[in-house]
């Protein structure tokens, strides 16, 4: 079976996690959000690629969720010392490796995607993962700042450094002239499911089907699109999912969420059992729903959570449904 994922950071890549323990036999293609990117010291850092290669691939801080496990931060501490900033986003050693062969690699010339693909021999993850894009599309968050300017941040500093505050507007800087990376759309249309993952909606699912052709290439496939809410009652599991659906205009409900994505993408949606009682408005919106513990406890909670979105996903492709 060919399962394609569209996937942001911690949660995205704790859930492919359970997608491999279900499906071991699948071929499993990720197309990851490269929304988070910044460059900092010269350095091209992609948070989300990174997380899914490290967490599929056994180096990831099983506690943060990002970073490297057995992290040191002896060149971090150097660069403070030189009073070189910015101070709110810190570099592990480890993990410093991964941007220098991405940095010179991109510099050589080499596509994201290509860069991608020789991280991840090392690596091993499991997956291809693809990044959405080649090009440069980063996501800044428009917001009133501490001394009451309206001005755009990148997501990092917004995120990190000022722990999402109210955001009037999201933006995906360079987006609309961005291509799918070499691989997307064919891992999209030759997919016999595609699964979103309870990433953050806007600026993880949402940053991917900015680039062009990407939500067309999702809406014109045959195959089953099954997602995961990744709000549970009226809160998102983890992150700041909840300010960045009302910067959009979207009330953070598991409901609301399926009703962004809309019925043109979604086939079905997965529900806490908490929110069962949103399952008719679900429905309503021409979209199949289950209520299952969505969850991601530990390894076992999560295989039984990608379970039930392929079982779905299978209801949803047999004919005569
Ligand atoms: N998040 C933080 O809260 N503080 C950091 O200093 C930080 C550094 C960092 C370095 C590399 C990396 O891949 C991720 C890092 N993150 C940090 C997490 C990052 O903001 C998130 O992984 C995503 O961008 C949001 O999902």
């Amino acid at each position: 079976m060919r399962i394609t994922a569209l996937a942001g950071g911690v949660g995205g890549a704790r859930f492919l996690r359970g997608v491999l323990a279900a499906a071991p036999e699948a071929d499993v293609a990720v197309v990851g959000n490269v929304g988070d990117d910044i460059t900092l010291h010269g350095l091209r850092v992609c948070p989300d690629l990174d997380t899914v290669m490290y967490t599929l691939g056994g180096g990831i801080h099983e506690g943060q969720g990002w970073g490297r496990a057995g992290e040191t931060f002896s060149v971090a501490a150097e660069l403070a010392e030189y009073g070189v900033g910015p101070d709110w986003f810190t570099l592990g050693d480890r993990d410093i490796a991964t941007h220098l062969v991405r940095t010179q690699m991109l510099d050589a010339g080499y596509p994201l995607s290509a860069v991608t693909e020789a991280l991840c021999a090392r690596w091993k993850p499991g997956v291809r993962l693809i990044p959405a894009t080649d090009d440069r599309a980063e996501t800044h968050v428009v917001l009133v700042d501490e001394e009451g300017n309206r001005r755009a941040v990148h997501f990092q500093e917004y995120w990190v450094r000022m722990h999402a505050p109210k955001a009037e507007a999201i933006t995906f800087v360079g987006a609309e002239k961005a291509q799918p990376a070499p691989g997307v759309m064919d891992a999209i249309a030759g997919a016999d499911v595609v699964l979103f993952p309870p990433s953050n909606p806007v600026v993880s699912i949402g940053a991917i089907l900015a680039v062009p052709g990407i939500r067309e290439a999702l809406a014109a496939t045959s195959a089953p699109v099954v997602g995961l809410s990744p709000i549970i009652g009226s809160a998102p599991v983890r992150g700041m999912a909840d300010k960045v659906l009302a910067a959009v205009g979207v009330e953070t409900s598991a409901a609301a969420v399926a009703e962004y994505y809309g019925a043109d993408l979604l086939d079905g949606w997965l529900i806490d059992e908490k929110d069962a009682a949103q399952r008719d408005r679900v429905e309503a919106a021409g979209i199949r729903c289950r209520a299952v513990p969505l969850l991601m406890r530990d390894l076992d909670a999560t295989a039984t959570m990608a379970r039930a979105a392929l079982e779905l996903a299978t209801e949803l492709g047999r004919p005569d449904d």
